[in-house]
């Protein structure tokens, strides 16, 4: 072999090292390089045979050549990883603009509300607490001065869960019954608002539905009057509704409240002008309320001669319409997707 022969074989080297496409491709080309029958090896051992001055010669040219492959081989190794990690990389890509496409959900009209509402007593200073949904005729009824054959007790269509008899459980037809277990559980001063889910054997129209929910309230302290019950609801009102909003309180009975009231506030269509959502008299139902009997407080073993307050009570289904200009609760949830995106 002579110099042109290395040059050649050299060449052929680096063209084959330069040809491979990925790095298994270039490891085959390196393999059959270090090959003993490889030109450059095969050149070396013949060096032996040769002249001292040709062989120096040839030896030094086979060196060049050898590190000429050594070369393009790294060269191309890191070549080829590098478009290897470029094409990792641009599987794996993730577009974090991307959008997601599709339809967002929200919250349902009534967990909103919920959810306001608690914030609006929280920031008055009332904590939140919850009962359980399933309850017994006690917590219910009788602690809540409505003994087994009480009249009023008609005044809550009751889907019991067993023999229907006084002591039985039943599915709780108000939130009323959080206000005995917060009662039972604590010691006054007490500044609670209980939300719920409540059931009554009541037919569906449009301001009925069987399951609905309610937002109690209950105040206990010393020296609590009815001034204190309808600042209250007239600050959750305005704050609520907003500053055009005003609430009024009317007579009622409740048999776990005396004296006891229907609350209503200022017609939030008509701004108490008078319209068909309000009947023609300016005013809308929200609830009712009361000073806390002195039998509900023996009931929980608080003294009715120490301690005083005030409880309330509002359906939150029936305020959500009427918030959002639904007149028939029905809607809120048969859960039609073209009624809910509306809002
Ligand atoms: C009560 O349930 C009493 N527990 C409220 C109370 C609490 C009074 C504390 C005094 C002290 P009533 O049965 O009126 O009261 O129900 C209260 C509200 O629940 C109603 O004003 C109405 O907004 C709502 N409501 C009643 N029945 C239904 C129903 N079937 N569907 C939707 N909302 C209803």
């Amino acid at each position: 072999m002579n110099a042109e022969d290395v040059d050649r074989a050299a060449s052929e080297a680096v063209a084959s090292v330069r040809a491979a496409d990925d790095l298994e491709s270039l490891a085959a080309v390196e393999a059959a390089l270090g090959a003993k029958s490889a030109p450059l090896n095969a050149a070396k051992r013949s060096l032996g045979a040769l002249e001292p001055d040709q062989r120096k010669e040839l030896g030094r040219r086979l060196n060049e050549a050898r590190a000429e492959v050594a070369t393009a081989v790294e060269t191309r190794r890191s070549e080829l990883a590098a478009a290897a990690r470029a094409e990792l990389l641009e599987a794996e890509r993730l577009d974090l603009t991307e959008s997601p496409g599709g339809r967002a959900g929200h919250l349902h009209l009534v967990t909103q509300a919920r959810d306001e509402l608690e914030d609006v007593f929280v920031g008055m200073g009332f904590t939140v607490a919850e009962g359980p949904e399933v309850e017994t005729d006690w917590y219910n009824f009788e602690a809540l001065n409505l003994p087994p054959a009480h009249p009023a007790r008609g005044m809550w269509d009751t889907l019991y869960l067993d023999s229907g008899e006084p002591g039985t459980v039943l599915l709780r037809t108000h939130t009323s019954p959080v206000q005995i277990r917060v009662m039972s559980e604590s010691e006054p001063p007490i500044y609670s608002v209980m939300p719920g889910r409540v059931y009554r054997r009541d037919t569906a129209d449009a301001s009925h539905t069987p399951v609905f929910h309610q937002i109690e309230g209950l105040v206990v302290d010393r020296g609590i009057s009815f001034a204190d019950l309808a600042g209250t609801l007239e600050a959750f009102t305005t704050t609520y509704f907003g500053r055009s909003i005003h609430s009024r309180l009317r007579p009622s009975y409740f048999p776990f409240t005396e004296p006891s009231a229907e609350f209503d506030i200022t017609c939030v269509f008509c701004g108490g002008d008078g319209c068909r959502s309000c009947g023609g008299t300016g005013w809308l139902e929200l609830g009712g309320c009361g000073m806390v009997h002195p039998n509900v407080f023996a009931a929980v073993g608080y003294d009715p001669e120490e301690w005083t307050g005030f409880a309330f009570g509002f359906g939150i289904d029936r305020m959500t319409a009427q918030r959002n200009g639904v007149d028939d609760l029905r809607e809120l949830f048969t859960n039609d997707i073209r009624f809910l995106e509306q809002f």
